[in-house]
């Protein structure tokens, strides 16, 4: 099997972006939770984030959703956040929150709001010109509740014709990127459910628009790897949204579901050539912690990938293709595992603090009393939450 010294270079530069909304106030349909020490302002959230990539150096960008993270001078904000060692990343739409696009946004019947739809993406995209963001992402609450409500093929017309509106306004460096979700907020369809949907979209775009895999959006035992897998195969996997689930987009720390599904995950990015300094692919966690607190559960989530990146680095890929190749089922099944049943904890630890990083950023982050010094000094305001 591969040793960690063989692989510890390919962590270099490992780098997953934090998304602003985890570090506000959030929770279920049925209760959102406030807690000490919750940002008042995007630039809390920043600062926040900031301390995921000073105590692991893997999140060096934050991603921001509008009108969420709305303020009057992006460019402004875009310093603040490089004076504190990060920048901003992938830029989310929002047409779920306003009371015009209960019945559709970009796919509704009016054409008068599927232009308010497309013109909040424009804004987005001017935003992105301020920031310097890569990525627009669009992920879609439409869809319908019952059979006949809407017309699915005329709603996908529609959907196609927005979405090149939208498209021709994207810069030549930036790009779009289109997340599916296989149910939720709409219960009989949902508009861009799968990733064939959001595939078939994309590609009739053009080069600049791919697919944005949130691992928490798909039905109980989807192999989301195999999706990985035919997705780099297609050149169109864009994004992935880490989290994991129990039941459905429950949005919990990545790998703490299934440690071994973010393993097979990040072994079909590096196999599908979406892993490392040449790739184009980003790496977004798309959480909520509603119940634990919010900047630790960020730090964990990030440790989790690089954890799983770093086993998944450890296949012996050309004893593994042998084994394929010579039809041994329990023999490449067993190298596989090999490399996932192996503890990576200590020698992460020890590369850490070698690039001068703590070697347990969770410990260390609760040493530091940063937490202890945003629940003393947030005191009054108005709390971030989802709006
Ligand atoms: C919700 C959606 C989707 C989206 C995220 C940010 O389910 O995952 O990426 O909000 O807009 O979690
Ligand atoms: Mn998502």
């Amino acid at each position: 099997m591969t040793t960690f010294s063989a692989i510890s270079a390919q962590l270099e530069g490992q780098a997953i972006e934090v998304p602003s909304w985890a570090y506000g106030n959030s929770g279920t349909r049925f209760k959102v939770f406030g807690s000490a020490g919750t940002p008042r302002t995007v630039e809390e959230k920043i600062a926040d984030a900031a301390q995921v990539n000073r105590f692991t150096g893997l999140a060096p960008l934050v991603s921001l959703h509008i009108p969420w993270d709305q303020v009057d001078d992006f460019a402004a904000l875009r310093r603040y956040a490089e004076d504190l060692g990060i920048g901003l990343g992938t830029i989310n739409s929002n047409t779920f929150q306003d009371d015009d696009y209960k019945l559709g946004a970009l796919t509704h019947t009016d054409s008068r709001i599927r232009q308010k739809a497309i013109d909040h993406h424009l804004r987005c995209i001017d935003v992105m010109d301020q920031t310097g963001s890569r990525d627009l992402k669009i992920w879609l609450a439409e869809g319908t509740n019952y059979p006949g409500q809407g017309d699915m093929r005329g709603r996908q017309d529609r959907l196609a014709d927005s979405l090149a509106t939208i498209y021709a306004a994207i810069g030549d460096e930036q790009r779009l990127v289109l997340e599916y979700k296989f149910f939720e907020p709409s219960f009989y369809h949902t508009d861009v459910p799968d990733w064939g949907t959001s595939y078939v979209q994309v590609a009739a775009l053009g080069d600049k628009a791919l697919v944005c895999l949130d691992t928490g959006h798909h039905a109980p035992g989807t192999n989301i790897e195999f999706i990985v897998a035919q997705l780099l195969r297609l050149g169109k996997l864009g994004s992935f949204d880490f989290n994991s689930r129990f039941y459905a987009d429950d949005d919990l720390i990545v790998g703490a579901a299934d440690p071994f599904q973010l393993f097979r995950i990040m072994f079909e990015v590096i196999r599908g050539g979406g892993y490392g300094p040449d790739s184009e692919v980003a790496f977004m966690l798309d959480q909520c912690h509603n119940i634990e607190k919010k900047i630790p559960g960020q730090i964990r989530s990030v440790l989790n990938v690089q954890e799983m990146t770093a086993r998944a680095l450890l296949v012996d890929t050309a004893a593994l293709t042998k084994a394929q190749e010579d039809g041994d089922v329990l023999g490449a099944n067993a190298i596989f595992m090999d490399a996932f049943y192996t503890d990576v904890r200590a020698d992460l630890a020890g590369w850490r603090e070698e690039r001068g990083l703590p070697g347990d950023p969770m410990a260390a982050f609760a040493a530091s009393g940063y937490q202890e010094q945003i629940e003393a000094d947030r005191v009054g305001g108005t709390q971030a939450s989802w709006n």
